[in-house]
């Protein structure tokens, strides 16, 4: 039998994959902090809760996938948080990128609840999650991972075992490094060739045809060649990511200057954008309107 899904983060990211789960037929309790962002799915035939402990105390796999580490303490911990609701034997799943410790903090405190913890953020942004593709990095017991299957399968397509806790977040921030340096390469060599008067489609074309193709330039390139930085994955996330991913790497003694330097981009573009854009938005930094 299916079992009980909660879910908290309706934001770009989760509100397609609980319609995945919706479609699949579960079961399904939600809160978002902005109610009106649950609407769509509540006429669906999702269950509206009226906090984060509430959809624990109906659920027997709750997700989260909130903005940051503050926003997960918020919806994890307090009177009204997920911990004051977790049913006994009942398996968190947190999808949100965060810190490993956090997730190591989590798991401790949801095992002297009796229940179980899986770090799985995702990878596949908001195409893969409304495909149903999204990719999970998954940090915890094996054991754990078995039980929620089945329900992973609604959102996504593969899911790789990775470790003890904080091993799905350590990939994953050690992923999101690779797409935030990627995309500052390709602006730089926009730049470049832009300069030296040569249209950007050209470095696509012959980029995309050699050694250096890349599956995240396929889609970032045009966005960045017309100047659309329509959010898939925002800037702000990404920037998260980067220092997310600095701090790790200085509590393990791991020097990563190329990732030091492109974030001092990423928080030059930031701190000048007033709207939400997409992470790409970092071309503008050598392209001022
Ligand atoms: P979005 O679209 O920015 O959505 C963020 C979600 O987190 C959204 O539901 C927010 O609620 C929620 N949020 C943010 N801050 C809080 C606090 N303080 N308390 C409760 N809820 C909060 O992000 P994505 O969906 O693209 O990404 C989610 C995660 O996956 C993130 O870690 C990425 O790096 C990967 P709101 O609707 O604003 O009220």
């Amino acid at each position: 039998m299916k079992p009980s899904v909660g879910f908290i983060g309706l934001g770009l990211m989760g509100r397609p994959m609980a319609a995945n789960l919706l479609k699949a037929g579960y079961d399904l309790t939600l809160w978002n902090r902005t109610v009106s962002r649950a609407d769509a799915l509540v006429a669906q035939g999702a269950k509206r809760a009226a906090t984060p402990r509430d959809v624990a105390a109906a659920s027997e796999v709750v997700f989260t996938i909130v903005s940051d580490p503050p926003a997960l303490e918020s919806v994890l911990w307090g009177e009204t948080g997920v911990f004051a609701g977790l049913r006994r034997g009942s398996v968190l799943v947190d999808s949100s990128t965060v810190s490993p410790a956090l997730a190591r903090r989590a798991a401790s405190v949801a095992a002297l609840q009796g229940a179980e913890f899986l770090d799985a953020p995702v990878t596949g942004g908001t195409w893969g999650a409304e495909k149903g593709e999204l990719v999970f990095m998954v940090g915890g017991e094996a054991e754990t991972l078995k039980r929620v299957e089945l329900v992973l399968g609604a959102m996504g397509k593969r899911w790789f075992h990775l470790g003890p806790y904080g091993a799905g977040q350590t990939v994953k921030l050690a992923m999101n490094l690779i797409l935030g340096l990627q995309v500052e390469a390709f602006a730089e060599a926009l730049a470049l060739v832009l300069r030296g008067g040569i249209a950007g489609e050209q470095l696509v074309e012959v980029l995309q045809s050699s050694m250096g193709r890349s599956g995240l330039i396929d889609i970032k390139a045009p966005m960045m060649l017309k100047g659309n930085y329509t959010p898939s994955f925002p800037l702000r996330l990404m920037h998260k990511d980067l220092g997310l991913a600095l701090d790790l790497a200085n509590q393990l003694g791991v020097p990563l200057p190329a990732t030091a330097a492109t974030r001092e981009t990423y928080s030059a573009v930031k701190g000048a954008g007033k709207e939400d854009a997409d992470f790409s938005v970092i071309a503008s930094f050598w392209r001022k309107p």
